[in-house]
């Protein structure tokens, strides 16, 4: 009789002992594999705050996929320091991709790109004097060695999709969350389609 309790009681300390031990193993394991599945930040650095307006659009369409973001004024010419060691630490950030916004001689992209390897995207802005075409030579017209994938003059939209899909290379989620938007792009479009052949 005290036997057979001395064995339950024992039984159920090694049953308990072997729990904790799982846990002790398992848990770190699964703690790393959740912080290297999250989802990557996408850095957005303008050169100055005149570049809002076009920000802002990129921002719009990174809130609406619900990635997560950052964004900073840090300029190539006026803050170099900043912009450079925002770039050198942004891997070990959590950074995926960083998109640079910036016009007239826009440099910014390059130099965030110089001091990365993350891809870097480049928005060339609109300006008053040259409407945009120097920041889009100056940006895309990278050195070899250096590459930055330029969007279109203002384009801010396609940037903040382009880093997406960046993203979505290593990541489910956000890929069905583009899909669904293509989805979704592409009903709009038969339904203007179905409208204009019922007008005219
Ligand atoms: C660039 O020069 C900025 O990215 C901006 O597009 C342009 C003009 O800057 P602000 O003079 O308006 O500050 O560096």
């Amino acid at each position: 009789m005290w036997n057979t309790q001395w064995n339950r009681g024992l039984r159920n300390f090694a049953d308990r002992l072997g729990t904790l031990v799982f846990l002790w193993i398992s848990a770190p394991v699964y703690f790393f594999q959740e912080v290297q599945t999250m989802s990557k930040k996408i850095g957005i650095v303008m050169g100055s705050d005149s570049d809002l307006p076009v920000v802002s659009k990129a921002v719009d369409m990174l809130k609406e996929l619900e990635i997560p973001y950052e964004v900073h004024i840090y300029s190539a010419h006026r803050t170099p320091e900043q912009a450079g060691e925002f770039a050198l630490l942004a891997r070990e950030r959590g950074f995926g991709a960083i998109i640079a916004v910036a016009g007239m001689a826009a440099h910014l992209a390059g130099a965030l790109a110089a001091r990365t390897t993350l891809p870097v995207i480049g928005i060339p802005c609109k300006s008053s004097n040259l409407g945009g075409i120097e920041a889009l030579l100056s940006t895309v017209q990278m050195p070899t060695g250096i590459p930055v994938a330029t969007v279109a003059i203002d384009g801010a939209v396609n940037a903040a999709l382009l880093s997406a899909q960046i993203l979505a290379v290593y990541d489910e989620e956000i890929a069905a969350k583009l899909d669904a938007k293509r989805k979704r792009d592409t009903a709009k479009v038969l339904e203007k389609d179905a409208e204009i052949a019922s007008k005219l």
